[in-house]
């Protein structure tokens, strides 16, 4: 069997002359043809009805869910052998590498929607191994709304836009949605991780992805462990403020997929460290919850993370419909030393994925879509079905026979070989009582956030449920998270002008807290690939603009010099300084960081543009590192930046960084202030901001 590092497909290149699509050679496209110049257009004309039919058949029904995604190929690298706990092939020896396509998603919203809506993402890997094709399709939230596959169209109706007005797109902040929550307890838990920072990632680069089911590993002995698996990213989980994310998908809808895009063609590729947690089978019952439960996480801390092997992705497709939009992933496609669990949520969703494909891509034949074709050859008797392909030759489609000598053979034992595990029960349609707790993982959660991420949650709920009309609604949810945690329950309801619930706080079984949850512990060591806006107009000083360049750059990052108008302006050093983005054109929400430079003129001038004061406070308000040296300094105190003790105007010396803004009064100080800035940006967000509530933007 044959392992390549990259999947190979054919590109097509039309920089030959046209043809029709059955090779006819077309003499003139722009017209069609008519009777005379000015007559009407012939029946007969089959170029231009070939031309048309074919554009009115290009679109496919988009994915039901998970319709707005961005895709991209890479590797996934083990680190060692996981031969003791799977005899998966990609798995056995260090250093083994295997291509890879994944596809990140929103989940509510339409194909054209905006990436920065507050929702769950998709995060789908498919990995073309030498024993067939593998899919972790999973989500950057480890758990998930529903336990039982049967209510999968319910929760789906009821965050969808709402059927009568079709509104709202790509939201869950209305009545239906939250009509759902309040009745259906098992939601609390992925709910209050959808009402978290979670749910507005920074970018598909910085968040967890998760298989949210319990899947099995089984090695060569037929020994087998429950397992379930994270995707860790290398640079931190990173997530952009409400206020920030709305204004984006106004900005930019295409925020993530861009900076998706852009990071793969720049040579920042997206890499993430794959983790598995493993319980041994003789362990299924030791804990507060049920491990076949998919609304509830394996604490970390009990059942900690073991880091296997790395994803690297390295190239964007060629074609987003022929790639992206026709990638069909599938929580059945497994390989030998992989299993199912019984996870009443997995045993649905083994069902759904052939079936919405069969009508998403057209038929049977959806496998043999380039990207959807395993590295390995196919060899079976399935024939025929729209779009077939693959010519199979000879007249002996079955088996047993005799007529091809036995083949295709069967693997035996050395082919997938399902586990044996001991089934008895009678037929039921009932819910395991271990199933029925439901408050414990949601306090667990709530608990572990810092404050301002709890902050952030109640501020959430508030907006979600401000938007809900129904009042009763409204109040159906507060208590149902009142019962979670009494304080969040009575934030909620202040903010939404309702009395505290009366609703008593239910008892938190298992670990009351897990640091693993909060993205206030995640790694902040690295600036790599975060983009910098510089605010400079002519006479801004060319050695702290340097200065602060090279530094960003030397640590990974990029800069873009924002100014009043595109073209160039002139440093203090007489040299022209290229403008990458004007105010117009671009915004501070597009940044993660901000630095004013000196240069009497240069600031003068911003501090006369409206654009740019309002660029500093937005960041400012959003809690972005913000940095100024010189006069630059001046446009901090013009845009109302208080609440920050750095002495401002009156700073004579030295390099103050305080709350994530630095600032430098002199040249000599330059090396110092650019180190503290870097590392002010390698820690994100300054939450502690939040507190000043009096910051316009
Ligand atoms: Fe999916 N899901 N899902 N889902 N899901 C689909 O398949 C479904 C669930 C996830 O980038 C659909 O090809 C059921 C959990 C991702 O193409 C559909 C249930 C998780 C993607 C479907 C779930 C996911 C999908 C729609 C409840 C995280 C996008 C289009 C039992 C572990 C994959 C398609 C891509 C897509 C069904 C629940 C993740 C309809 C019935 C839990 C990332 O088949």
């Amino acid at each position: 069997m044959k392992n390549t590092d990259m999947k190979k497909f054919t590109v097509i290149n039309d920089n030959e002359r046209l043809t029709t699509n059955f090779g006819v050679p077309i003499g003139r496209n722009n017209e069609s043809l008519h009777a005379g110049p000015r007559g009407p257009t012939l029946l007969e004309d089959f170029i231009f009805r070939e031309k048309i039919t074919h554009f009115d058949h290009e679109r496919i029904p988009e994915r039901i869910v998970h319709a707005r995604g961005s895709g991209a190929y890479g590797y996934f690298e083990a680190y060692k052998s996981m031969a003791e706990y799977t005899s998966a092939s990609f798995l056995q020896k260090a250093g083994k590498r295997t291509p890879v396509f994944v596809r990140f998603s929103t989940v509510a919203g339409s194909r054209g929607s905006a990436d920065t809506v507050r929702d769950l993402r998709g995060f789908a890997v498919k990995f073309y191994t030498d024993e067939g094709n593998y899919d972790i399709v999973g989500n950057n939230v480890p758990v998930f709304f529903i336990q039982d596959a049967v209510n999968f169209p319910d929760l789906v109706h009821s965050f969808k836009p709402e059927p009568d007005s079709e509104m709202p797109q790509a939201a869950t902040a209305h009545d239906t949605f939250w009509d759902f929550v309040a009745s259906a307890p098992e939601s609390l838990h992925t709910v209050i991780w959808a009402m978290s920072d979670r749910a507005i990632p920074r970018s598909f680069r910085m968040m967890e992805g998760f298989g949210v089911n319990t899947f099995r590993f089984v090695n060569a002995k037929g020994k087998a462990r429950f397992v379930k698996f994270h995707w860790k990213p290398v640079l931190g989980i990173h997530s952009l403020s409400w206020d920030e994310a709305q204004k984006i998908a106004g900005k930019d809808a295409d925020f993530h997929r861009r900076d998706l895009w852009e990071s793969i063609e720049n040579g920042n590729y997206p890499e993430y460290e794959l983790g598995v947690q493993m319980l041994e089978e003789k362990d299924e019952f030791q804990f507060d919850f049920d491990i076949l439960d998919p609304t509830k996480i394996w604490p970390e801390e009990q059942v900690p993370v073991m880091i296997i092997g790395r994803l690297v992705l390295n190239k964007n497709p060629d074609n987003f419909f022929a790639e992206t939009e026709q990638a069909a992933f599938c929580p059945g496609n497994i390989v030998p030393g992989i299993d199912f669990s019984n996870d009443p949520l997995l045993q649905g969703r083994l069902f759904s994925y052939i079936d919405t494909q069969l009508i998403r891509l057209g038929g049977p034949n959806f496998h043999e879509i380039p990207v959807n074709r395993p590295v390995v050859p196919i060899h079976n008797n399935q024939r025929d079905g729209h779009m077939r392909q693959e010519i199979n030759a000879g007249k002996v489609s079955y088996t047993p026979n005799g007529l091809g000598h036995g083949f295709p053979e069967e693997w035996g034992k050395a082919g997938f070989t399902s586990y044996a595990e001991k089934m008895d029960g009678r037929k039921m349609r009932e819910r395991s009582k271990s199933f029925q707790e439901y408050h414990s993982q949601a306090a667990l959660f709530w608990n572990s956030m810092s404050e301002a991420e709890q902050d952030h949650i109640v501020r959430a709920f508030r907006f979600e449920l401000g938007k809900v009309g129904n009042v009763e609604v409204r109040k159906k949810v507060v208590e149902a998270f009142a019962a979670v945690n009494k304080q969040l329950g009575a934030r909620i309801a202040q903010g939404l002008g309702l009395p505290a619930p009366k609703v008593g706080q239910k008892k938190q079984l298992g670990i009351k807290k897990s640091p693993a949850l909060s993205q206030a512990n995640t790694r902040m060591d690295s600036i790599k690939s975060r983009k910098v806006a510089i605010l400079a107009c002519s006479g801004v000083d060319s050695t702290a603009l340097a200065a602060v360049r090279s530094a960003l750059s030397s640590e990974g990052a990029s800069s873009e010099i924002v100014s009043t108008d595109l073209g160039t302006i002139k440093g203090s050093d007489g040299k022209a300084v290229k403008v990458d983005k004007s105010f117009l054109i671009t915004a501070s929400v597009m940044y993660d960081a901000a630095y004013i430079p000196g240069g009497i003129k240069s600031v003068e001038l911003l501090k006369t543009n409206g654009d740019a004061i309002h660029f500093v406070s937005e960041a400012f308000k959003h809690c972005k590192p913000i940095a100024a040296s010189g006069e630059g300094i001046g446009l901090l105190t013009t845009a109302r930046i208080k609440d920050v003790s750095f002495a401002a105007e009156g700073q004579k010396s030295g390099v103050v960084s305080d709350k994530g803004v630095v600032t430098v009064r002199k040249a000599s100080e330059m090396n110092k202030f650019t180190r503290q800035f870097v590392e002010a940006i390698a820690k994100h967000r300054f939450w502690v901001r939040e507190k000043n509530d009096q910051t316009p933007a």
